[in-house]
């Protein structure tokens, strides 16, 4: 996808998410035939901007590609001209089904996933988990995609900003982390070797954080989601100001790097041996398997 006159070929189906608090709208629709979600997100507001609200405008008179890697892009757009940036609009196409769900609101089922449970039933589903699902990883890491965005790497790691964020607005910062080590699929794979792993993770990113943008130590979130959406282990690092609902913050889903390095150093093996309970849409497959294991 190239610009406006790509977006402007969408085919408006029906809109599968609303989030207020994110000013958020998540269509579904088609771009030249192939399905697509498009997500189109308000950036915060600037004050200095306020006297300016009420003028002229209302449509999008501009696009910027931001980046476009695998099968998602994202773009700045303009609703006038000679303002800053009013929208980040982001696209996923062809989007699957496994895309449609997860963008689409749905139920949420507690899940107690016992050690036993792991074994017999989310392991394997982890295992066959399609790689093209984390294509975009590989491209990353791999030197393919975003490599101008990355903010530090050595052999173990990366870190680069997450595709959620605009790149600008500091109180909404959001980094992420993707190691190079595809033996770790999730958190349960974790063990007492990797606490070195972790630790050099947390140090990178709070050196950074402090050099490119002057937030001082204990301005950041850093977590790992389980289940996370890409069995490719990674951190999210966030700024601790900024508190989204349903951006993944939830209980039962983010688990901070500080305790999981915490339960690591009591016992390597912790999570080989811990239930660890998530909650997972009613349309996800992995609710599916666990729902056919139980009968
Ligand atoms: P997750 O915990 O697996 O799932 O995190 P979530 O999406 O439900 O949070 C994956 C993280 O990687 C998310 O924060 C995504 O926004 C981010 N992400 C996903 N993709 C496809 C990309 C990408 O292509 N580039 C970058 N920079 N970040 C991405």
């Amino acid at each position: 996808l190239a610009g406006l006159s790509d977006l402007q070929t969408f085919e408006f189906q029906k809109v599968i998410n609303e989030d207020p608090a994110s000013h958020a709208l998540t269509l579904l629709g088609t771009l030249k035939t192939a399905q697509a979600i498009i997500r189109i997100e308000k950036t915060a507001l600037n004050a200095s901007d306020g006297q300016r609200f009420f003028g002229d405008d209302g449509l999008v008179q501009q696009v910027q590609r931001e980046e476009s890697t695998d099968i998602y892009s994202w773009f700045f757009a303009w609703l006038a001209e000679d303002r800053e940036r009013d929208l980040k609009v982001s696209v996923i196409c062809p989007a699957t089904e496994t895309h449609v769900r997860k963008y689409t609101r749905q139920e949420q089922v507690l899940i107690r996933e016992t050690p036993t449970l792991y074994e017999h039933v989310v392991k394997s589903y982890i295992a066959e988990f399609p790689l093209s699902r984390t294509q975009w990883v590989e491209n990353i890491l791999n030197g393919l995609s975003e490599q101008s965005k990355i903010l530090y790497s050595n052999p173990q790691f990366l870190i680069l900003p997450d595709m959620k964020w605009d790149l600008k607005t500091v109180s909404s910062l959001y980094l992420v982390t993707l190691v190079q080590d595809r033996s770790i699929k999730s958190l349960r794979d974790l063990r007492g070797h990797h606490i070195d792993l972790l630790k050099a993770i947390r140090d990178q990113a709070e050196r950074i954080v402090l050099e490119r943008w002057n937030l001082a130590k204990g301005t950041l979130r850093m977590y790992i989601h389980y289940q996370p959406s890409y069995y490719h282990f990674h951190v999210h690092i966030v700024n601790v100001n900024y508190l989204p609902g349903g951006l993944g913050m939830t209980v039962g889903q983010a688990h901070l790097l500080d305790d999981v390095i915490s339960l690591l150093e009591l016992d390597s093996n912790v999570f080989q041996r811990m239930t660890l309970s998530y909650s997972l849409g009613d349309q996800s497959d992995l609710l599916r398997r666990i729902r056919e294991s139980e009968l």
